[in-house]
């Protein structure tokens, strides 16, 4: 269909009450959010514009707006791969036909050509909530090789929990599930045999802070721990806050939220099927691979720091910082009094590869961030090789030092007190 003359798309001037906000064109996908009037086939017909422009809309959202009384805030995305034109045709229609104030954020087409542009990057804690939604893959939907593909209650539970992290809003209490037997019991059994291997397999940090987490926020075999209870634990230890995702994050994404000592946290449980290991994360890989880490507060600063490195990073970096993130944060060893530990969580939340880790199976290699960072590794299965390091505290500053080697047009300081990053020119 060819784009439509100025006088086809008129309808727009009763149609639109407002503004068009969070124009997001950097990461992939681009989203546009507007507002209408109450009133029979407005949407309808604003979705004429999209037609009119060739765009093909991948999803799209509405909420009653909380700033203009009997409208309605419409979110739409769109694919990946559309036109840049076509998409800037679409807001020019909205900068000309809304009646209030057009907001277009992160738009700047030229920006987009010139290679050293600074992607978007939230720049305060709330800014999050821009992109959190934004799951790669094992949202509600499975994949055909997913164990829990033909079960429907599992993928509706999915979908529930899914939906609970869709609406999630920074500032929200994360809501309490009332987790089903069947799931305490997959729980149960990953609990009870990490539990016994902890003590050989798992580095000092790691557990010294295990009990004070069985102690102070229900982590036992009988239940589920909550999410909104681990957030207030992280939150008193080291200021790390958790908020529900429905999946995966791009890795642009996911790192961005640890700048903010936010850490993105899956609520579902894995298919019960397969308890010793799981691809996906899940509440399991959360809690007991991530969170006893994130209550250290030299772990948490370090973690901040690859958060930080990656905001507004180009997407090299971006892949290099992720690589790194998987070596040392998802499936880091290192050594502790002569024996080598584990202190990655992708082992600490997984029976199956935390005793193939710690055998003469894989292939271990000393840590060093340079080799590491360009190192491939597989995603569904257990590590061909792991990275070893000397001590937790060495790995720590190789990857610090490693990190500011890279350059960047600014510099970004964490001001803790605002929850926002402060951006210095470099002169
Ligand atoms: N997304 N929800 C979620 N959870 C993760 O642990 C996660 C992610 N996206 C990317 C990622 N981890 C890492 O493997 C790195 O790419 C940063
Ligand atoms: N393989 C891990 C587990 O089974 O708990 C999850 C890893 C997520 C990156
Ligand atoms: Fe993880």
């Amino acid at each position: 269909m060819p784009p439509a003359g100025q006088d086809d798309l008129d309808f727009l001037k009763y149609a639109m009450e407002s503004y068009v906000a969070d124009v997001n064109a950097e990461m992939g996908k681009t989203t546009i959010v507007f507002t209408l009037r109450e009133k029979a086939g407005a949407l309808a017909e604003t979705l004429k514009l999209f037609q009119a422009h060739d765009v093909n809309l991948s999803h799209i959202e509405s909420r009653p707006s909380k700033t203009h009384q009997g409208c309605y805030e419409v979110l739409v995305e769109f694919a990946e791969a559309e036109d840049h034109h076509k998409i800037e045709g679409v807001i020019e229609h909205f900068q000309q036909k809304a009646v209030q104030k057009v907001l277009v954020q992160d738009w700047n087409t030229k920006d987009k050509q010139n290679k050293d542009s600074v992607p978007w990057f939230p720049q305060k804690i709330s800014d999050i909530d821009q992109f959190a939604n934004r799951i790669l893959s094992y949202g509600a939907e499975l994949d055909c090789d997913h164990p829990g593909f033909k079960d429907q209650t599992y993928r509706e539970r999915r979908k529930f929990f899914a939906d609970i992290a869709f609406n999630f809003k920074h500032g929200d209490k994360i809501p309490t599930i009332d987790y089903t037997p069947e799931e305490i019991a997959t729980w149960r059994t990953v609990y009870n045999e990490l539990t016994v291997l902890y003590p050989k397999n798992a580095c000092q940090e790691f557990n010294y802070i295990f009990p004070l987490l069985q102690q102070n926020c229900g982590f036992g075999p009988d239940s589920i721990p909550q999410l909104q209870d681990v957030s207030d634990f992280l939150k008193d230890c080291t200021g790390y806050t958790i908020r529900p995702v429905a999946g995966l994050l791009s890795s642009r994404d996911f790192l961005a939220g640890l700048a903010f000592r936010v850490f993105h946290s899956t609520q579902y449980i894995r298919h019960h099927s397969a308890p010793k290991y799981t691809p996906e994360p899940d509440i399991c890989h959360e809690l007991l691979g991530h969170v006893p880490l994130f209550a250290d507060v030299e772990f948490a600063q370090f973690s901040q720091e690859i958060g930080l490195a990656s905001l507004g990073a180009p997407d090299d970096i971006i892949e290099k910082l992720a690589t790194l993130y998987w070596f040392t944060i998802e499936f880091g060893l290192c050594q502790q009094d002569g024996q080598v530990k584990a202190y990655g969580a992708g082992l600490l939340s997984s029976f199956g590869e935390l005793q193939y880790a710690l055998s003469d199976k894989p292939q271990v290699v000393d840590f060093d961030p340079a080799v590491c960072c360009i190192t491939k590794y597989p995603i569904t299965e257990y590590q061909p090789k792991y990275f070893l390091a000397e001590s937790f505290a060495s790995a720590k500053n190789k990857l610090k030092s490693w990190a500011s080697t890279i350059s960047r047009p600014f510099q970004i300081r964490y001001n803790a007190y605002t929850q926002r990053v402060e951006i210095l020119d470099k002169v």
